[in-house]
Formats: structure tokens, C-alpha cells, sequence
């Protein structure tokens, strides 16, 4: 380690007497917790400036990941572990008198993201870094993050998520790069003596965007990359006439309107909200970042003529799009570039991944909106879409339905989606299953066009943190049989652990670790909420957040079955299982609160049901977040991987759970195809309708409710459901959707009833397995053994061979 236990005590003791005014003994927790991420803070600082400097004299590309979410989740351990001082600290910190474990646990999760997509760009940081790529991730400095869900009285209630307080100990706020964003006003042409018009930008409100850096530390390096956030603030003071009028409001509205920019993450998941701040904090965020990008280049090459070869711009989702217009913009407007060199440089910067095929999901603005909040921007979106039209008319000709549905500004919106398409260079998936969907269904004419430009990159979670740091038990089992760390660096050395599968003193290691764990949770559980988990059970978790395609509900019909199977018969032969939940729901997402309401309605059912006793139990785990997920997946065996087959783009929960040991049940769907692969039928359990299946049954008229008419089993759990418990809530408007669709929405959309039957043998199969002890060790080891593919590190190596053209670290 770079530093000793003697000299991380000074550097506390420091920080403490400097910042905080206070001795060791006087330091409460917090100023403990604070000291400590300062400490670490300027380490990665001290890295960052060398990192810095190597990246400038070596004038190399450099990667911008553009994301409207990271979920980040905790630092201090993360970080100390990076940069292998984590043994150290701990000591550091016994030796000062508090508990590290403490300290950590004390921290709140930076919940500046909903779920898959803002985890990954949090997994992708580690790994970029770790690989040595010169890259900096952008986003907004959401003042609340994602909220704080209580479950009261069966209901989720959401609060505000204040990260702030403690979080910013990691951000250093760099006051002299602020940049001005611009908001509404209009255009004026203003013509030059050569006929060149020069727009100019009237009466528009600025917002300056203040950088708070983030440093990230990268395992076993000195790379140190940044994650810069923007913090919105107005740059006109006070007014103090007003003020001294006594008009107080008034005279701070301004910097209120500024300051909302970065107020809150919109807690949408999969789901695309039309509102004007929205769109606000979208652009804010991008002109900034591209703002900040060009200024740094222009300082080092004083040209942006080679601006795409230094740089790439990959955009998380289609939320930063506006990246196109924007860097279009200062290269048309304040660096004199002619439409066709900026064009050029544009499309060979910007990059584009999709995270969803969901309809909902896709985002379109409204013209009128984008017209009167950023009147530049929209007149070369105009442009742009005028330019792609002429394209589309010359090779579809009269095809009017194709060149309907690929234009990007039509019936009064702009389609973000098909902006990336036509102006990015390379456009990726986030799965094999979804990249094929993109290229075959969503968009299949322009794949036919341009087939070089689609690619796939299957998503990867950052197994340092995932597997080696939340499940050190399973590390160092892992180390033990793979002969050493080798697979932190390399992931699929993780593979030499299946040489030990027919080695019954590891299985049984593996079983006792597992076993462990799910102790450990339970005390955790019983602590936080009093509940006391069934270690004996089968832990079968399924978290993620709460959307009708990811099917919680089908897990609720299953368990609904098994219960009315125990009513009839209480002495079956039963295994016990212990269902665990954890789900948030978007505010307004009024189906998925019911769905919610539902499982908790059925969990106190189960629990006050002396039939269940110590067989049958069900929890929802309340305010599901990264670092309730950290405790969960070491303690997990089945992990529930549900949605209908083509919706879930990859998913990424799934691939925690393999690496530590969780057998999955799931369908063909996002990353569970690949993880199939891996594993052969013997090692998963799979069920249900393929995607083809799925097309090809809506094709032919899918109706549930004979499905329902047909199977008495399914109909008594659809019928209890509907009368609902013995709180008495029916939920009849949950199987009525089911049954007979509402709102103009097809009956049982996500074809749950369809899949049931498939479901409740994969169920059986599993149970079987479990049975045998020996046989569930070895396959849960193989999961463990074969799990080094959905490493980020594979991934983020994936996007910089086939998309950003940049070396990494061997
Ligand atoms: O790619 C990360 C993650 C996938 O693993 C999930 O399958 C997918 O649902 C999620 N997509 C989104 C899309 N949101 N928008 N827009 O969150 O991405």
C-alpha cells in the first residue's frame, strides 16, 4: 500500500484539527466519516493531476460518457478498496477507536440514478478507469437523488432523498470552469459583409453549470479518472431593490428557477416524462459538458479541426441527444465551421447506446417545446431533420411509410431516438438478444442501410465490487482455487474455479459460506425492521424496480398457488421457501404501487397464517437500493429473472446474483440468453415463451382469459387475488387487467398467464435441485465459475475495440 497505518492517522488527525476543529476524541462519527473521504479524496486528486498530464502529453482520444444517472451508491469502502489502502483504513480506524464497519454503513448511498441504466454507467467508471482509459463520465449534481421508499400500511410512501449532507465530502467544486447555459429568448440573423449569417442568441436567461468533480480510483493503478456533476446556479445576485421593497420572493425567483434545474432525479425507470424541466435539465447538462470539452480541446490544439479524432462522446440512452445539435452548434456558430466539416466532426464523435425497445420508453418532444426553450438548438435540428429527410426520400422514393416512420421531426415531434440513429457513428445494444431486436424490429431500415454502424455490447457489472468486496468469504474461496487474485484484473480466470466442482470439500466451503451470509442478512433484516427471515428457507429474491414486464406479478401468482396448495394440504411434503422482494415503484406508476400493495398484502397473509409456519414466507424488503444490495446478493440462491421474453433489454441484477452463487429462474430474455450459454439447460432454469413466441402469439390473438377459463389452478389464484386477503383489499383491477385489458390496453399485455403453468415446473425443477444439496453446490459454483463474461471489464474492453478506438491496460 502506497500509505502506512502511521501515516493515515496523521493524515486523519489533520483533517479532523483543519476542517472540523476537533480532536480525535471529540470527532463524532461524521466528522470521522468526512475526514476520511477527504483523505482519500486528495490521494485521488494527487493521482488525477499526473493522470491528467500523461493524458494531455500523450494527446490521446478520450472517452465522455454522458449519463443523466449514476447510481453510485457508497464510496469509502469502494474507494479504499481501489486504492488498496481498504486493510490499512480499517485499521487506521480501530486504532483511532471507531469501527470501520460502522463508518461505512454510515454513509449515504450518492442515489443519482433509478436502476440498470444509472448502475452501469457507475460500473463502467470503475472499469474505464481500472483499464486505464482517459474517460470522464458527466451528469447533473442532483441536490435529492432517487427517493426513500417507506412501506406504510402495505403502501409505498416516498421521501426526499438529502444525499448531500455527507455525500459531498467526494465532490471538489471547481468554481473557475463554470460554463453558461442559455434558455429561451430568440434568434437574429445578422449578415456579414461576404453574405455569411452570424445568429445571434437575444434575450435569453442563463444558468451558469459549476463543476463538483468526483475522482475515480481505478483498482491497482495510479489512472484516475473524474465524474464531473453539474450544479445549476442563477448568475444574477439578489435583487436588492426588490428585496429592500419587501418583496422577497420576487427577488429570489430567478435563482430559484435556476437552482430547479439540478433539484431532483426524475424517478422514471424505462418510462419517458414530457416535461419542460426535463428537457431543462437534458440541455443544461449537455451544453455544459460539450462546452467544457471543446474549451479544454481548443486550449490544447488551439483547432477543433481533429476534434473527433481526440475525442469520443458515447450517450447513455437517447436523455443527452441533444449533444448532436449542441456541438453542431458551437461549431457552426462560434468556430465558423461550414454545415458539411461540422456535420463530419459530429458524426464521427458521438456514439449512442439504447437500453429499451419499450414504446413508453422512447423519448419525443414536442417541437413547440424545444422551439421556445432553445431556439437555436431547434432551428439545426431542423435542419438536420430537412437534410435526413432528402436522404430518406432519394432511397425510399415513394415509400411514404417507411420515411414516416424513420424522420426525426414528424407530427409536431422530434424523435430523439432517430436523431442518434442518423447522426451517430456507432449505435449498440446492451445484450446479443436486444441488438438483434434493434437491428430486426426497432430499427430495421436503418440497420439495412448502414449495417456497419449497429453493434453489440453486452452490459457487465464491476465484480470487484459485486463479488470480491461484498462476498469476501466467496473471494478468497475463489483465490484459494484459482490459485491467487489473478481474475480482479482478469475476470475470466474466474473459470479455474471449475476445476474444483467435483471437489466435495469446496462444495461443502460454498454451501457454509452461503449459509453464512443468509445469517448475516437475516440479522440485518431483523435489526432494520424486526422481520425474522427463515434461514432454513431457500432465499428466492427478486429485486429490481417494479415494472408490469418484469413480472413481479407472476412471482405473486406463483406464490399465491403454493399457499392455497398448503391450505389444502398442510402436512404436503414442502420445501421451505423464503420469497423476498425489494421494488420501487415511479411515483405516478399507479399500477405498479398497487402490484406492490399486493405483495404485501400477501406477505402479512402468509405470516399470520399458522399453515406457513416455517415453510412458506413473504418479504418485501423496503427502499431497495445499491447498498441493500451489497447485503443481499452474497445471501441469495434463486434469483428471479421473470420479465417477458424481448422486453428486458439485459438486465444486470442477473448477473450479480450468478457471481455470487444464486441460481437463476428465468426466461430467454436480455442477458439471461447469454448467461444460458454459458451454462447449458443443466445449470439454469429456464422457462416460458421465447421473443419469437411471444411475436408470434400476439400475432395469432393471445387471450388470457381462456387460459384462465381453461386451468382451474390459475383461475383459483387469479379469483383470491381479486378478492384479495383477510385485510380485505380486493385487487380485482390488477386481474381485470389480466383478464380483460383496460384503457385500450391488451388483455395480460406481458402474457404472464401464458408463461404460468411454464413457470410453476421451473419452480418444481428448482425445488428438486435444491434437494440435492451436493448437486446445488456444484451447479451454483459452475454459475460462479462461468460468470467472468459479464464482468464491465469485458464489456468496457468490447466498447473500446469496436467503438471508441482506444487502447487499455493489458
Ligand atoms: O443497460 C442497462 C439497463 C438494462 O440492463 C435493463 O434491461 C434496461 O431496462 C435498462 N434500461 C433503461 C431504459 N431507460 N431509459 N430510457 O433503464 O438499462
Amino acid at each position: 500500500a502506497e500509505y502506512t497505518k502511521a501515516q493515515l492517522t496523521e493524515m486523519i488527525i489533520g483533517k479532523l484539527q483543519r476542517n472540523f476543529g476537533r480532536t480525535v476524541e471529540e470527532a463524532t462519527p461524521n466528522h470521522m466519516f468526512k475526514a476520511c473521504a477527504l483523505v482519500l479524496r486528495d490521494i485521488m486528486s494527487r493521482h488525477q493531476i499526473e493522470t491528467g498530464n500523461q493524458v494531455w502529453e500523450g494527446q490521446r482520444r478520450q472517452v465522455h460518457y454522458l449519463s443523466l444517472e449514476f447510481l453510485m451508491g457508497r464510496s469509502l469502502e469502494k474507494n479504499a478498496y481501489n486504492l488498496g489502502l481498504l486493510n490499512t483504513l480499517k485499521e487506521t480506524l480501530e486504532g483511532l477507536g471507531f469501527s470501520a464497519a460502522d463508518l461505512f454503513e454510515q454513509e449515504p448511498d450518492a442515489g443519482l440514478g433509478n436502476g440498470g441504466l444509472g448502475r452501469l454507467a457507475a460500473c463502467y467508471l470503475d472499469s474505464m478507469t481500472t483499464l486505464e482509459i482517459p474517460a470522464t463520465g458527466y451528469s447533473i449534481c442532483y441536490e435529492l437523488g432517487i427517493f426513500k421508499q417507506k412501506i406504510i400500511d402495505g403502501k409505498q410512501v416516498e421521501l426526499a432523498d438529502n444525499w448531500l449532507g455527507l455525500g459531498d465530502a467526494w465532490l471538489i467544486p471547481k468554481l473557475d470552469e463554470t460554463e453558461e447555459v442559455r434558455f429561451g429568448g430568440k434568434i437574429e440573423d445578422r449578415w456579414d459583409e461576404n453574405g455569411v449569417n452570424h445568429p445571434e442568441h437575444v434575450g435569453y436567461t442563463a444558468v451558469l453549470a459549476i463543476p463538483r468533480d468526483m475522482e475515480i480510483a481505478g483498482y491497482q493503478t495510479r489512472h484516475t479518472n473524474t465524474l464531473r456533476l453539474w450544479d445549476a446556479k442563477s448568475p444574477v445576485p439578489v435583487d436588492m431593490s426588490l428585496y429592500s421593497r419587501g418583496e422577497y420572493l420576487k427577488a429570489v425567483e430567478q435563482q430559484a428557477m435556476a437552482e430547479v434545474i439540478a433539484k431532483v432525479l426524475y424517478p422514471d425507470d424505462n418510462h419517458y416524462e414530457g416535461k419542460s424541466l426535463r428537457l431543462k435539465q437534458q440541455y443544461f447538462f449537455v451544453s455544459a459538458t460539450v462546452q467544457s470539452i471543446v474549451r479544454k480541446h481548443r486550449a490544447q490544439y488551439g483547432t477543433l479541426h481533429n476534434f473527433h479524432e481526440k475525442h469520443v462522446i458515447q450517450i447513455n440512452d437517447t436523455h443527452p441527444t441533444l449533444v448532436i445539435p449542441e456541438l453542431m452548434r458551437i461549431l457552426l456558430d462560434q468556430e465558423g465551421y461550414s454545415w458539411d466539416e461540422a456535420w463530419h466532426i459530429v458524426t464521427h464523435t458521438v456514439c449512442y447506446t439504447n437500453h429499451t425497445v419499450l414504446a413508453e420508453a422512447l423519448e419525443r418532444w414536442p417541437q413547440a417545446l424545444i422551439e421556445s426553450l432553445l431556439p437555436r438548438v431547434w432551428q439545426i435540428l431542423k435542419e438536420i431533420a430537412h437534410r435526413y429527410q432528402g436522404e430518406l426520400e432519394r432511397r425510399y422514393g415513394s415509400d411514404q411509410g417507411k420515411i414516416a416512420h424513420m424522420a426525426i421531426i414528424w407530427g409536431g415531434e422530434v424523435r430523439m431516438a432517430n436523431l442518434c440513429v442518423c447522426a451517430c457513428q456507432y449505435i449498440n445494444g446492451v445484450s446479443a438478444l436486444h441488438s438483434d431486436i434493434l437491428k430486426r424490429e426497432v430499427f430495421h431500415d436503418a440497420y439495412l442501410a448502414a449495417p456497419g454502424k449497429f453493434k453489440n455490447v453486452t452490459n457487465g457489472i464491476d465484480h470487484r465490487r459485486w463479488l470480491s468486496q461484498i462476498n469476501p468469504k466467496l473471494d478468497a474461496l475463489i483465490r484459494d482455487c484459482s490459485g491467487g487474485d489473478e481474475y480482479l484484473i482478469h475476470p475470466e480466470a474466474i473459470r479455474k474455479l471449475e476445476n474444483c466442482k467435483d471437489d466435495k470439500s469446496v462444495l461443502k466451503q460454498l454451501e457454509a459460506i452461503k449459509g453464512e451470509n443468509k445469517r448475516r442478512f437475516a440479522a440485518y433484516v431483523a435489526r432494520e425492521s424486526g422481520v425474522i427471515l427463515n434461514t432454513d428457507a431457500i432465499f428466492d429474491v427478486q429485486v429490481k424496480r417494479l415494472h408490469e414486464y418484469k413480472r413481479q406479478l407472476l412471482n405473486v401468482l406463483h406464490i399465491v398457488y403454493l399457499y392455497q396448495q398448503l391450505r389444502d394440504n398442510p402436512n404436503m411434503d414442502f420445501t421451505p421457501q423464503t420469497f423476498l422482494f425489494g421494488a420501487k415503484a415511479a411515483p405516478g406508476y399507479h399500477v405498479a404501487k398497487e402490484i406492490i400493495q399486493l405483495i404485501n398484502s400477501l406477505a402479512a397473509q402468509i405470516s399470520r397464517d399458522p399453515v406457513c409456519k416455517d415453510k412458506l414466507q413473504v418479504v418485501f424488503l423496503e427502499n431497495y437500493r445499491v447498498s441493500l444490495a451489497e447485503k443481499l446478493m452474497p445471501a441469495s440462491e434463486l434469483s428471479e429473472q421473470i420479465s417477458t421474453a424481448g422486453k428486458e433489454a439485459s438486465g444486470t441484477g442477473n448477473m450479480k446474483f450468478m457471481m455470487n452463487g444464486a441460481l437463476t429462474i428465468g426466461t430467454l430474455d436480455g442477458a439471461n440468453v447469454e448467461m444460458h450459454q454459458q451454462l447449458g439447460d443443466e445449470n439454469i432454469f429456464l422457462f416460458g415463451l421465447t421473443a419469437e413466441q411471444v411475436n408470434q402469439r400476439k400475432r395469432e390473438g393471445y387471450r388470457s382469459l381462456d387460459l384462465y377459463q381453461r386451468d382451474h389452478g390459475l383461475k383459483r389464484v387469479i379469483d383470491q387475488i381479486a378478492a384479495g386477503f383477510d385485510d380485505h383489499v380486493s385487487y380485482s383491477s390488477i386481474t381485470d387487467r389480466l383478464l380483460f385489458g383496460v384503457g385500450g390496453s391488451m388483455a395480460d399485455e406481458y402474457m404472464l398467464l401464458a408463461d404460468f403453468s411454464s413457470y410453476c415446473q421451473a419452480h418444481k425443477r428448482a425445488l428438486e435441485a435444491y434437494a440435492d444439496r451436493q448437486r446445488w453446490n456444484q451447479m451454483s459454483l459452475i454459475n460462479i465459475a462461468r460468470s467472468g463474461l459479464f464482468a464491465a471489464d469485458r464489456s468496457i474492453s468490447d466498447y473500446a475495440r469496436e467503438i471508441w478506438h482506444v487502447p487499455v491496460r493489458k
